[in-house]
């Protein structure tokens, strides 16, 4: 038989991932009359929205500021119908967007990039995916996402367990029936937190297995009046001017005050408001300083262990509960009837401070204090977060580096979107942006228009190959560093400092100093020419 032979392809952009990020860069390429080819591991569009399902998932950011805000017709024709949508709806507008920009068919689905190499002879990028497809690119794109990458624990004994394992972040596309089943829930992050509020309501018993306790508000979830998107819809290019002009790139309200300018009663009347409006983002708003200042952090935290107290009934199992970070160093999280759950009496709370996990068993798991039967298991261990998709593909760059080893002691990216030694690649939400912590719709959007606009000036110069300096590079990370350090996030136990996955370097990867002021950044570098890269 004659032996296959694998063509090579040749395109302008190779993009990857179908997430807001991904379909927003192929809309943005096609427009610049550069060739693509869109690849995603996934079967559809949505990303973030395709892979998690588990019930209870909902965004944390309002639906009027977590969506496209760069087209004034999908603004007009989609109308959201809850404040904060559901997993379900988030992912029908994404299909209904790829749709209406027509991107969803430039899009190869079920297509894993497994490896990327840059060959300095051609100044192309080769691109190999899992099935053995291989491109020859002059850029890459890479929109692989910050949450992307499910981190599994090495539980001992999960292999031996009979019952069903399910992951909230590649949880089934069929419906899963809860009823009459004994489950456990591992995490108390926030897809933990959304996925026990359901569950708890479905199974005959459920136990929560809880490391560390988060922070969480009531969402206050409800419809979206049409009076509402009404006014939304007639007011959307102020809207979005305001998000994009505030620090985590959503309408917060805030009052734009310290802490320390206003008396007891007036902050507490401050939270109060904050915190009965239902929004994480207004919340972490409520004074200026809530991330910098030791007293502001404790004066919102405390107000918001005060209602975790008020929702538990069983004031023990509050304290059980109660977290003890700097409020909004982990994400803030939301939820309908979370604390509630525990009022119940099919809900267990195992804290793993007290009682260490030892092992899985063929029919349920073993703590130091005792035996548990269960039929279900989910995983709600989070991710290895940022970095943790482009280390898990083969990405070779100049003088044979992968970015794996680059990356190896600490990562590091010019403006978050940037990496030097690896020319003519853009990584999306890199490490040393806002993109965290903020409205990440929003600081994708800055990214691609960003990114974009700098393949077009390329092109106008004629420029082959572009680089990130490893000075201008080193000078970001230490200005990101520098920012981070001012603030309490420098004690960050969550997944934006790469703590929550063994043995990875410790770095806050996000950019403190806000949307707005990110984007000043940015648009500075653009105007004087793209300082901090060498054009070729
Ligand atoms: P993603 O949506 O993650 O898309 C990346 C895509 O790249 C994925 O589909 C993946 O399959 C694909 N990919 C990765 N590697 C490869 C490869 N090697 N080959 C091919 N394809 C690949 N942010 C907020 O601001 N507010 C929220 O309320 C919010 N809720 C969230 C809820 C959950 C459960 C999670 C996990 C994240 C949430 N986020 C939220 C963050 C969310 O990830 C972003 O808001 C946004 O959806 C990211 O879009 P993206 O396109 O950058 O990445
Ligand atoms: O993940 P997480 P997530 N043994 O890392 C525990 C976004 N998001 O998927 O902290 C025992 O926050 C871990 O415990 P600990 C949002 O940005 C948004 O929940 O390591 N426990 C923690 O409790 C969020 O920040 C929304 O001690 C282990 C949990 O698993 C990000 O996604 C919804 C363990 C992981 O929490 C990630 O959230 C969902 C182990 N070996 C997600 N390993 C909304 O918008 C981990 N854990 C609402």
């Amino acid at each position: 038989m004659a032996p296959h032979i694998t063509q090579t392809e040749q395109t302008d952009v190779v993009v990857v991932g179908a997430g807001f990020a991904g379909l927003y860069v192929a809309y943005k390429v096609r427009e610049l009359g550069l060739s693509l080819i869109a690849m995603e591991r996934g079967g559809g569009v949505g990303g973030t929205w395709y892979w998690n399902r588990y019930p209870g998932l909902r965004c944390d950011v309002e639906s009027v500021d977590y969506s496209y805000s760069f087209s004034p017709a999908l603004q007009q024709e989609w109308t959201w119908t809850e404040k904060f949508p559901s997993q379900p709806e988030i992912l029908r507008y994404l299909d209904w967007a790829a749709d209406k920009l027509d991107v969803t068919k430039l899009y190869r689905f079920n297509t894993t990039v497994s490896a990327a190499t840059w060959n300095d002879k051609t100044s192309r990028w080769i691109v190999t995916t899992e099935s053995g497809t291989v491109v020859e690119t002059r850029y890459i794109v890479w929109a692989t996402g910050i949450l992307s990458a499910p981190k599994i624990p090495d539980f001992p004994g999960l292999e031996d367990f009979t019952g069903r394992v399910l992951n909230t972040a590649t949880w089934p596309h069929e419906d899963v029936d809860f009823a009459g089943k004994r489950v456990a829930v591992v995490g108390t992050g926030s897809s933990g937190i959304q996925v026990i509020s359901v569950v708890a309501k479905q199974a005959e018993q459920l136990y929560v297995l809880q490391r560390t306790p988060s922070f969480s508000l009531p969402a206050h979830n409800k419809p979206l009046e049409p009076t509402r998107m009404a006014w939304i819809k007639q007011n959307y290019s102020q809207y979005r001017a305001d998000a994009r002009a505030s620090m985590l790139g959503c309408v917060t309200e805030s009052i734009n005050k310290n802490f320390s300018d206003l008396t007891p009663e007036q902050a507490r009347a401050e939270l109060e408001r904050t915190y009965t409006y239902g929004s994480p983002m207004r919340f972490a708003s409520t004074f200026n300083d809530i991330v910098a200042d030791p007293s502001a952090n404790k004066a919102a935290a405390d107000f918001a262990r005060e209602k975790i107290r008020e929702r538990v009934s069983d004031p023990k199992l509050a304290e059980k509960l109660m977290p003890d970070h700097y409020i909004t160093t982990r994400r803030l999280c939301i939820d309908t009837d979370y604390y509630e759950a525990y009022n119940r009496k099919n809900v267990t709370l195992i804290d793993m401070r007290e009682e260490n996990l030892i092992r899985f068993t063929v029919d349920g798991f073993e703590t130091t204090a005792g035996t548990y039967e269960v039929d279900t298991v989910i995983l709600a261990t989070g991710f290895d977060a940022v970095t943790g998709a482009l280390r898990r593909i083969d990405i070779t760059g100049r003088n044979g580096i992968t970015l794996s080893d680059k990356w190896g002691a600490a990562p590091s990216c010019y403006l978050g979107l940037a990496v030097s030694g690896f020319p003519n690649s853009f990584v999306v939400a890199g490490p040393g942006s806002p993109g965290p912590l903020s409205n990440v719709v929003l600081s994708i959007e800055q990214h691609v228009e960003w990114i974009t606009n700098m393949l077009a000036f390329l092109d106008k110069e004629g420029v082959t190959v572009f680089e990130a300096t490893p000075e201008a590079e080193k000078r970001w990370d230490d200005h990101v560093a520098e920012l981070s350090d001012s603030t309490l996030m420098r004690y960050s136990t969550a997944w934006y400092s790469g703590a929550n996955i063994a043995g990875k370097p410790r770095s806050n990867v996000v950019y403190m100093g806000g949307v707005a002021p990110y984007e000043e950044e940015l648009m500075d570098i653009a105007t004087r020419g793209y300082p901090g890269f060498t054009l070729t």
